[in-house]
């Protein structure tokens, strides 16, 4: 099975987020690609590819540009004359109806980002440039005829919508290989297994009648992103019905959670796709530590042999999971029970 990960993914190095006005440390750090990296390694998985130059496109044709020039440019020039250099946080958010553009950098620190736990520091652009990246050059091999593909995405995508970024993503990874899958025809189921509903995804397929998103998450009435992710939530205009969410209580077993992702692929192949996109989540794991489900490393591999029976060409795109010590094994599981 073919992988694409690039080492520049690594160069996104947050040196704290800001928690409840505190400080606080990251959970989206370099050793989380290291060790999926090291378990694809260990399995015999590969090649290993990189992506090229030509990958970056869709980042342009999904992504807001002034979103993208806020995120290339606006470290660079924050900085130009403080010493040391620090990581942008906002400090100002736009009120609801109120999204005028400043021409003050400053002023814009809030304009796209949604929460303090997504910094902008002096590698983030080209980091989350390659992650992106990543997860384009996976649906080249799939529209090449690759049956499965694992895009190893740092940092993850699926907080970011067209014009907006949070929970330690930047740039919408499977929205990226989405649009390359869509460029040559058919439609795209993703399915988003992530502890957190993916709420940038969602503003992307909402509104596509050829996109279906789901997914299955932790109640957003209890966690993050709290503003999306309501079952209620079914998509907008032509894209009615093209979204299907499935909240989960605080502290969800792993039966009841394999049960509902039983139910939402159901819903999946009831949408027909050609092609399917997995937003990939370990934060669902029993030891996570911003998680609160039960999935365990066996139920990884429970979850693996149900993707590989829907009989899909599919694009796998890391999002979260942040225990350290079993993240290579639970995606070695999960690969393992996929067969490819
Ligand atoms: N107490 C992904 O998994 N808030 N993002 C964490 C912890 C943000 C997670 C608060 C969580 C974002 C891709
Ligand atoms: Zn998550």
């Amino acid at each position: 099975m073919r992988v694409v990960y690039a080492p520049s993914e690594q160069k996104h190095r947050p040196g704290h987020v800001v928690k409840k006005g505190k400080p606080s440390a990251t959970y989206d750090i370099r050793e989380r690609a290291t060790r999926l990296l090291a378990a694809i390694r260990r399995q015999g998985h590969g090649p290993i590819l990189a992506p090229s130059q030509d990958d970056t496109w869709p980042i342009r044709a999904i992504h807001d540009a002034n979103m993208l020039d806020y995120l290339e440019t606006a470290y660079d020039s924050e900085n130009a004359s403080s010493d040391p250099a620090e990581a942008l946080f906002p400090t100002f958010f736009p009120p609801p109806g109120q999204r005028r553009r400043p021409t003050r950098v400053y002023g814009r620190r809030g304009l796209y980002c949604t929460d303090m736990g997504t910094p902008l520091g002096p590698h983030t652009w080209e980091a989350a440039r390659a992650s992106a990246s990543c997860a384009s050059a996976a649906a080249r091999y799939i529209v090449g005829g690759e049956h499965t593909v694992y895009a190893l995405c740092r940092p993850p995508g699926h907080h970011a919508g067209p014009d907006f970024f949070g929970g330690y993503c930047y740039l919408n990874n499977a929205a990226v290989a989405t649009h390359v899958l869509r460029q040559a025809g058919g439609t795209v189921a993703v399915l988003d297994i992530d502890y957190h509903h993916g709420n940038g995804s969602q503003a992307f397929s909402e509104g596509d009648p050829e996109v279906w998103y789901g997914s299955l998450h932790i109640d957003p009435a209890t966690d993050y992103p709290f503003f999306a992710g309501y079952a209620d939530e079914r998509g907008v205009g032509d894209g009615e019905g093209t979204v299907c969410n499935m909240p989960l209580p605080p502290n969800t077993p792993e039966t009841a959670y394999l049960q509902t992702l039983e139910r939402l692929a159901a819903m999946a192949m009831a949408f027909e796709p050609h092609w399917l996109v997995v937003s990939v989540g370990f934060d669902t794991y029993a030891h996570d530590p911003i998680g609160t489900f039960g999935v365990t490393t066996d139920g990884y591999a429970r979850i693996g042999e149900l993707i590989a029976s829907l009989g899909l060409r599919t694009l796998l795109v890391q999002e979260g999971g942040y225990y350290l010590a079993d993240l290579g094994r639970n995606l070695s599981a999960l690969l393992a029970g996929l067969g490819s």
